[in-house]
């Protein structure tokens, strides 16, 4: 590795702000998810990992030493009901986590796990299963009241098997008409953020099937109602980054699942197949943040950063803080893209000079700079070798032994 004075210099040498890169470093957030830190699998197997967490409080204390060991990892996306607490007590959770020196991030509402939404939540052609699936998420918006949260977080697993099932256009009306009467149960400040997924479980249609419907959902919902980008959820070859430059313009970007769509959803840790295309979603939101248009700019600052994944084979916090990492390099790489030049190459028409440009920050070891800041911000300058030398993996096997359950889904 060269050393960081060596390459702080290199980037002040090509008229990089090295201090507004290290400030931005430091600010980065990454939410992890409760669903991540226990058993989980595939519809095949679930292989149960020694000292997964059981209960919420477990997954909590996971969160915390992800957080303890990077720095900026400092909030938790919940699952309803997964993470119910024991008479509702979300006040407790909320201090539980606080006490951890972490936060509750979005609040999932879960609306596909239930037999009633054997024919879908919102999109049900049952008017009473369509009430109970929206009584549910007004339900996770008292919860964010609670919790402190300011994101609710909507997946639908709804969609048709068979053409003809169901009636595309009337789905459509009914889930506009769900989205329109949750949104209006938002707390003060809160947003709901509409995710989409081309297929699965549903395989004929998908009531939210790409970027576009929910977008448009978004538009009929209002301002606090914005899109939320999975990365798994995507054809092979879809241009992610544009859809993101896309929704940052208009206003509508609300935050990221991060993994890695080999899987098609969301279990692989992310930037492990492709940290290429990881860098070019970071590097539309450095630029983004950047922007002189005031709406775009605020978009890109407020959006909610979260890793949707829960692996299966390759333990727990060990891929979490891999894939904290991840968007931590991602983003720094992000960070040192020479803008200044790339404008005036892209205005020139000299095609392969702005590739390069993306290619020469793409190319970086910014590991030295990140070393330096994890100094500066107090946690170990390795956070995986610390890991692996903290004993922590010994301390839960023995205090929780193999669990049975899942966090979530049922194998
Ligand atoms: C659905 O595949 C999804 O990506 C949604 O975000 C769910 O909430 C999550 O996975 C559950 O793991
Ligand atoms: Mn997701």
């Amino acid at each position: 590795m060269i050393p960081y004075t060596y390459l702080s210099e290199q980037l002040a040498s090509d008229g990089i702000d090295v201090n507004a890169v290290e400030a931005a470093l430091k600010a980065q957030r990454i939410e992890t998810p409760s669903w991540g830190y226990a058993n989980s699998g595939t519809r095949f197997k679930t292989f149960a990992h020694a000292g997964a967490a059981r209960t919420t409080r477990e997954k909590l204390d996971d969160a915390a030493m992800v957080h303890k060991l990077t720095g900026i990892a400092p909030s938790v996306a919940v699952h309803i009901p997964w993470d119910k607490p024991e008479g509702d007590d979300y006040v407790a959770m909320r201090q539980y986590a606080e006490s951890c020196g972490i936060k509750i991030g979005a609040v999932n509402p879960n609306v596909f796990q239930d037999e009633v939404y054997r024919l879908g939540s919102l999109g049900n052609p049952n008017s009473g299963i369509r009430e109970l699936a929206l009584d549910h998420l007004i339900e996770c918006c008292d919860i964010m009241r609670k919790t402190g949260s300011r994101d609710l977080s909507l997946w639908f697993a709804d969609g048709t098997n068979y053409a003809g099932q169901d009636d595309l256009r009337a789905r459509k009306r009914r889930f506009e008409e769900g989205l329109r009467q949750a949104y209006t149960h938002l707390p003060t400040g809160g947003r709901m953020l509409i995710e989409y997924k081309f297929f699965e479980p549903a395989f004929y249609s998908t009531d939210v099937p790409d970027w576009g419907v929910a977008y448009a959902f978004a538009l009929k919902c209002g301002p606090q109602a914005q899109v939320l980008v999975d990365l798994g959820h995507h054809a092979p070859g879809v241009n992610i980054e544009q859809i993101v430059s896309f929704l940052l313009d208009e206003g509508r970007l609300g935050g990221f699942h991060f993994n890695n769509r080999k899987y098609a959803d969301d279990d692989l840790v992310v930037g492990s197949v492709n940290p290429y295309e990881l860098f070019l979603i970071f590097n539309e939101l450095v630029g983004a943040a950047q922007s002189s248009d005031v709406l775009t700019r605020s978009t890109a600052e407020n959006l909610a950063y979260m890793i949707d994944q829960s692996h299966n084979i390759e333990g727990k916090l060990l891929p979490m803080l891999v894939s904290v990492i991840n968007c931590q390099e991602a983003y720094a790489k992000a960070l040192i893209v020479n803008r200044a030049k790339l404008r005036v190459v892209q205005q020139d028409g000299d095609v392969l000079g702005a590739h390069e440009i993306l290619n020469a920050a793409y190319k970086t070891d910014v590991r030295p700079l990140l070393a330096h800041i994890r100094q500066e911000m107090g946690v170990p300058i390795d956070p995986i070798a610390v890991y692996r030398a903290s004993g922590y993996e010994a301390k839960i096997t023995n205090e929780r032994g193999t669990a049975k359950n899942t966090g979530g889904y049922q194998a």
